[in-house]
């Protein structure tokens, strides 16, 4: 049988693909095309409307950060919501810290939870059945107009802006999710690889720095997302988030007893220092001077 290679049909000019040893499921949901496939050194790998979602090899890493960079620098975080993130990544690195009491994921797209408990079980299969883990299916955007509910913080584990994505990349979401935050609750959404989609960065940092006091992008590397630097946008009211000192990440860390593959507290602080090229981006979205560390 000839190999199937499936490729990323994102990026306009080129395409990286991944050689699909067996595909595991394919379907055209209700939302979007779904695609689950094994691959021998990526393991299991998620692709939906032609963008790499994730693979078992490293989904530790973009799960870990979402995650912790927001929960790290909150004292007790209590109240979570997560918007997308169906696979339950997030859910379950946000289910390690534990003070959090509730962890609503919002999911549009049934099919995404079910075939994520189905073909790869080891993601999140144990944080949907936590107590703490409230499941909704509904509209992101929908929910935060409507929610009555204050959250610590609010992750959108989303993909990129096009289909059912599209408009929880937008400045009136990000409006509405404020609404449904804390007083200086933290707000964190990706942004992509600015190497090849700065503008996804430079207007979501435009829509985010005119809505909050603190905008900060922070980068990891993500290995199945090719093509350098992945960003995610951090957003506050409350700049002191994004100072917290190395040595009380730390401390929290080995309090809460939290195990990472990715995350460490130096990594929390060195993330925030972005290569010239995406602080550029970011200060010439910006609509005031960028969100600095002290020190
Ligand atoms: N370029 C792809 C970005 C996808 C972000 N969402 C990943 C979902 C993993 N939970």
């Amino acid at each position: 049988m000839a190999t199937r290679w499936i490729e990323e049909t994102f990026h306009a000019d080129w395409r990286p693909r991944i050689r699909a040893d067996k595909v595991l499921h394919e379907v055209k949901t209700e939302h979007q095309h779904l695609v689950i496939f094994e691959n021998r050194f990526w393991g299991k790998v998620l692709i939906l409307d032609g963008v790499f979602q994730l693979t078992t090899r490293d989904e530790f890493i973009y799960h870990e950060v979402m995650a912790h960079i927001p929960l790290m620098a909150l004292e007790r975080p209590r109240k979570v919501l997560i918007v997308g993130g169906g696979d339950g990544g997030v859910l379950r690195e946000v289910l390690k810290h534990p003070s959090v009491q509730e962890a609503t994921l919002v999911e549009i797209d049934q099919e995404v939870i079910d075939t994520s408990i189905k073909f790869y079980p080891e993601i999140g299969k144990k944080a949907f059945k936590d107590k703490r883990a409230n499941v909704v299916i509904a509209d992101g955007l929908k929910f935060v107009v409507e929610t009555t509910e204050k959250y610590d913080a609010i992750i959108v584990d989303s993909s990129e802006p096009m289909g059912p994505s599209a408009v929880l990349h937008s400045k009136p979401f990000f409006a509405d999710c404020k609404k449904a935050l804390k007083e200086g609750g933290i707000f964190v959404t990706q942004t992509s690889l600015p190497f090849h989609t700065p503008a996804h960065l430079a207007s979501t940092t435009k829509a985010l720095s005119s809505i909050y006091k603190a905008v900060a992008p922070f980068v990891c590397t993500q290995p199945c997302y090719f093509g350098g630097e992945f960003c995610i946008s951090w957003a506050s009211d409350n700049a002191e988030h994004h100072e917290v000192p190395t040595a009380t990440l730390a401390r929290r860390a080995a309090r809460r007893d939290i195990k990472t593959n990715y995350w460490t507290p130096g990594y929390h602080t060195g993330a925030f220092a972005l290569p010239a090229y995406i602080q550029k981006i970011v200060d010439k979205a910006s609509s005031k001077p960028a969100t600095k560390r002290k020190k």
